[in-house]
């Protein structure tokens, strides 16, 4: 069978471009593959955090992840599970610093920072471990996590070239429209959790909040709604959000002007996050039951990877006393 991996980091709430370029596209693969789905908490650890928010965001997370569709899948948390740090060290000492720096994220979440963590630069080791840990065949990933995907490839390859075949190599898989949602209030850039903008919509927004967002999202000049990204890219950006809500391919909507446009994308992103919300606050209602199934997902993973690390440690030259 085939298998999936996929992590999302509690750097801050979750938002709509999470839930469209890979939460859902996470959740539909659930009916065909093996699934595992991790709240990356120490990939939250490198850039500035908050210890107590991010224990706080780490199981808001961890429950709108359920509360998407998730709860078909082994759901734990990064930290909980040993084995990620420790292959992540392996990985680190089979990349290159050169590869590293190069990486976009990198570049863009460094400049400007007088503190940059290590830990930002080794980050992509970090990824590579989670994702080869459990031998995934496929990422269901956003556009911005392309690179750090293929990256994976390359270390798993020098790997397996080097100390024998050892690892699966994983495709990033990307959904058909809405692998980069943009800000509502700038469409060229990147919706984000961390940045925070009047332009990002996250699952927990109440109602008439998120319909508000979208009514005044930036628009392009000329009324015309059609979709051309480069050109149009607020009217292309709402496009895409719409098709991805609504399953209905982009070609298939036809408006006059931007306010009935943004009417209705504000009703199916509303119409979208209503049942997640609404579970949310089911699973919310009992942490014990979180607790169980977070616990139990560790343990479970943790004897799922088990093999693939005492492998990895004896290919590289570990000895193996356990
Ligand atoms: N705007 C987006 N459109 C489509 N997909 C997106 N993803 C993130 N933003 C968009 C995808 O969501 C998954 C979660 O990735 P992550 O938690 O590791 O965060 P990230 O890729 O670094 O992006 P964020 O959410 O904006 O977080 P920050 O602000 O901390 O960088 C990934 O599959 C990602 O591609």
């Amino acid at each position: 069978t085939k298998r999936v991996f996929s992590a999302f980091t509690a750097s801050g709430h979750l938002t709509l471009g999470n839930l469209l370029g890979a939460m859902l596209p996470a959740v539909r693969l659930q009916d065909e593959a093996d699934c595992v789905y991790a709240v990356a908490n120490l990939h939250a650890l490198t850039v500035k955090h908050d210890p107590a928010l991010l224990r706080e965001r780490t199981l808001e997370m961890a429950t709108l992840m359920l509360a998407c569709g998730m709860d078909r899948s082994l759901v734990y948390i990064q930290s909980e599970v040993p084995a990620h740090t420790e292959l992540s060290y392996l990985l680190e000492c089979t990349a290159h610093y050169g590869e590293m720096r190069r990486m976009i994220q990198f570049k863009e979440k460094s400049a400007g920072n007088e503190e940059v963590r290590l830990s930002l630069l080794t980050y992509p080791a970090l990824m590579a471990a989670d994702i080869l840990l459990h031998r995934a065949h496929q990422v269901p990933v956003g556009e911005d996590q392309r690179q750090h995907v293929e990256l994976t490839r390359d270390l798993a390859l020098r790997f397996n070239h080097r100390y024998g075949e050892t690892f699966t190599l994983p495709e990033a898989v990307h959904p058909p429209v809405a692998a980069r949602v943009m800000d509502l209030a700038d469409p060229t850039a990147k919706m984000s959790k961390s940045r925070g903008s009047a332009g990002t919509i996250y699952l927990l927004d109440d109602p008439a909040d998120a319909h508000r967002k979208v009514m005044r999202a930036v628009t392009d000049s000329g009324g015309e709604v059609v979709h051309d990204p480069a050109n149009k890219p607020g009217v292309s950006n709402l496009l895409t959000i719409l098709s991805a809500c609504t399953g209905r391919p982009v070609e298939s909507f036809s408006y006059e002007g931007y306010g009935a446009l943004k009417r209705d994308v504000a009703e199916a992103v509303v119409e979208t996050l209503r049942p997640i919300r609404e579970r949310h606050a089911e699973l919310s209602a009992d942490p014990a039951e979180l607790s169980r199934i977070l616990t139990g997902g560790a343990a479970r993973a943790a004897e799922r990877t088990a093999g693939l690390m005492a492998a990895a440690r004896q290919a590289i030259g570990l000895p193996s006393t356990a």
